[in-house]
């Protein structure tokens, strides 16, 4: 028994499932989880010292790869100055005036301290905002975990059985409707039939969390004209795609204009963020200037501020990392179909940027009922076969891969040749 088996023996006797968040645990590919010790580049190394090629950068936020000097030692230098104040920081200032410079058409920010934290308080000003109660959502779509968007969630709730979350009361549950991502005739359908009611209209740009599914043409343009045309506001979840896409994120990749937009991961380096943005006529209705109530203990935390700053500094600076991890996710895609092709596996690949995601069907995924045709328990098995061979995947069938700028050609090399060999195995 390795370390990692050890430790899980022991975590599940103190932690639900032996982790802090349930898709870590394994469950959808059927092992132990790894235990991480230490990160550095587009490594991580478990405890028992194995070393592998990482996709999962801890979901997102390492797109520069793990342990950057530039992020590691703006944490280390504000560390010094001490944890957390609870006042306003010089930094707060400054990671917002950076984002309201490189996001269009947002005005204003208020950090918090997750993407949950972020969607829900979007959610509750759009609410505020219109006066009216429901939201659209997108089933297999996923926006963290409050009450109102766990409604035919994706990601984790989805491989873990319960897409819809007990313990949200049917009262919360009636007022989020799910359409289909990538289908405007169900969002019609539903703003026809709840007309004048919907609060707003909430989707990832592109929908990474039931594997990585990207827009139909015209689809997030329908969207916006059908929100303009009922009143109801768009909010672009970007916890995944912001600052991934393009330094403006989807809003700057697709050239469609959210009334909110959410961000997470990316905008923390590495350390607990999330933030929700719009122009300052939405943003000035949250206290204290407004109505709609929202607060945080450690939002806009100076350590974690630093780590933010350094990060989107970086990328400001360094706008060659868009094309690079643009460039790496599709030569990881054609590399990928291509050992499909030779050895006939039963998978096709979507990617977009350095966004991507193996879907074990042989048939082509726009929509999230191609998702589910998925054969997970043959991903659970390219999982198992990948983790041997040093590459360590998202470990569940609807999730995405995660280029960084520090996979080099060598990892990449490595990475499709352990996938050919899993997929003649398969
Ligand atoms: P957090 O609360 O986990 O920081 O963010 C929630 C969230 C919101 N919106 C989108 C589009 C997201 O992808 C997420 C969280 N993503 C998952 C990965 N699918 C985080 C991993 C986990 O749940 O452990």
């Amino acid at each position: 028994m390795g370390r990692s088996e050890e430790l899980f023996e022991q975590a599940i006797k103190v932690l639900p499932g032996g982790v802090n968040s349930p898709v870590r645990a394994y469950r959808a590919v059927g092992m132990a989880p790894r235990f991480i010790t230490r990160a550095d580049g587009p490594f991580i190394w478990d405890e028992d010292g194995k070393q592998y090629i990482d996709y999962v950068c801890s979901w997102g936020p390492m797109i520069l790869g793990h342990n950057h000097p530039v992020i590691r030692e703006a944490v280390e230098k504000a560390v010094k100055d001490g944890l957390s104040f609870g006042a306003p920081t010089r930094r707060e200032v400054e990671i917002a005036q950076l984002m309201v410079d490189l996001v269009p058409n947002i005005e204003m920010v208020r950090m918090v301290n997750s993407g949950t934290e972020a969607v829900m308080s979007a959610v509750r000003l759009a609410r505020g905002a219109t006066g009216r109660d429901k939201i659209i959502k997108f089933e297999g779509c996923y926006h963290g975990h409050s009450d109102c968007l766990l409604v035919n969630a994706g990601s984790s709730a989805l491989a873990g059985g319960h897409p819809s979350s007990a313990g949200v009361p049917e009262d919360i549950v009636k007022h989020t409707l799910t359409a289909q991502f990538n289908d405007l005739s169900s969002v019609e359908a539903l703003l026809d039939a709840w007309s004048g009611q919907i609060a707003c209209i909430i989707v990832e740009p592109v929908a990474a969390n039931m594997g990585v599914v990207g827009p139909a043409p015209g689809f997030l343009e329908g969207l916006r004209k059908l929100c303009d045309k009922s009143g109801a506001l768009l909010i672009f979840d970007e916890v995944i795609t912001g600052f991934r896409l393009a330094l403006g994120g989807a809003q700057a990749y697709f050239g469609v204009k959210a009334d909110l937009v959410t961000f997470g991961k990316i905008i923390g380096g590495g350390m607990p963020v999330g933030a929700y943005c719009g122009s300052r006529a939405l943003m000035e209705q949250v206290a204290p200037c407004g109505p709609v109530y929202q607060a945080g203990t450690l939002s806009g935390n100076p350590v974690a501020m630093a780590a933010g700053l350094a990060q989107l500094t970086y990328l400001k600076e360094h706008p060659e990392v868009y094309t690079d991890i643009a460039a790496k996710g599709e030569q990881l895609a054609a590399g990928l179909r291509q050992a499909i092709a030779k050895t006939g596996a039963p998978v096709v690949v979507n990617q977009i940027g350095s966004l991507l995601a193996p879907f074990f069907t042989p048939t082509a995924v726009t929509t999230f009922v191609d998702a589910k045709g998925s054969d997970v328990g043959k991903y659970a098995k390219y999982f198992q076969g990948m983790l041997e061979r040093g590459v360590a995947l998202a470990p569940a069938q609807f999730e995405a891969m995660f280029v960084s700028a520090a996979h080099g050609e060598a990892e990449l090399q490595a990475t499709l040749d352990a996938a050919e060999e899993v997929f003649r195995s398969l």
